[in-house]
């Protein structure tokens, strides 16, 4: 696919706040820090367009970013980050849901795994769950230029 243009559309942490244009999406999960936020600016060949950090917790809304004028990438919010309070953890756990559950213009979803390690207990949960939501499901795998070569 060529990329021909991307931007930053809006952010929502509710249905409502969803985009309105009725195209399709392509959400990405993860657990926080795992690089989905890295994989939307490879994607699009832009730098900062998604903002990173090497600090996990970096994105806390579901953030749309619309490609070509065609579809969006949404950045989902990571889990198994300790740090956030167990009160936010459950707030994000219901937002991703509702959204995952609910959305109709969800048409896939990539799950992110670090290669380095074996899929955590939520990287299962993640991809049992979109499994049981009938969602097509690509699982990417990151930071593979952590690994040795032998
Ligand atoms: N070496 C290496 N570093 C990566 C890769 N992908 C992401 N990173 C780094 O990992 C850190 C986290 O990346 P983000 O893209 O912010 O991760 P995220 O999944 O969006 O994290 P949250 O927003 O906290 O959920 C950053 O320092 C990135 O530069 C990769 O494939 N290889
Ligand atoms: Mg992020």
């Amino acid at each position: 696919m060529i990329i021909k243009n991307s931007d930053y559309a809006v952010s929502a942490v509710r249905e409502d706040q969803c985009p309105k244009d009725n195209l399709p999406e392509i959400a990405l999960a993860g657990r926080s820090n795992v690089g989905k936020s890295s994989l939307i600016n490879t994607l699009l060949k832009r730098k900062n367009l998604a903002r990173t950090s090497s600090q996990p917790g970096k994105t806390q809304t579901l953030n749309f970013y619309i490609v070509n004028e065609e579809f969006y990438l949404v950045d989902v919010p990571g889990y198994g980050y300790a740090k956030v309070s167990q009160k936010q953890r459950e707030a994000f756990g219901e937002m991703i849901q509702d959204y995952l559950e609910t959305r109709p213009n969800l048409k896939g979803l990539i799950i992110l795994v670090d290669a380095r390690h074996e899929p955590t207990k939520d990287d299962i949960a993640m991809y049992d769950y979109a499994q049981y939501l009938n969602l097509p499901i690509l699982v990417v795998c990151t930071k593979m230029d952590k690994i040795k070569k032998s």
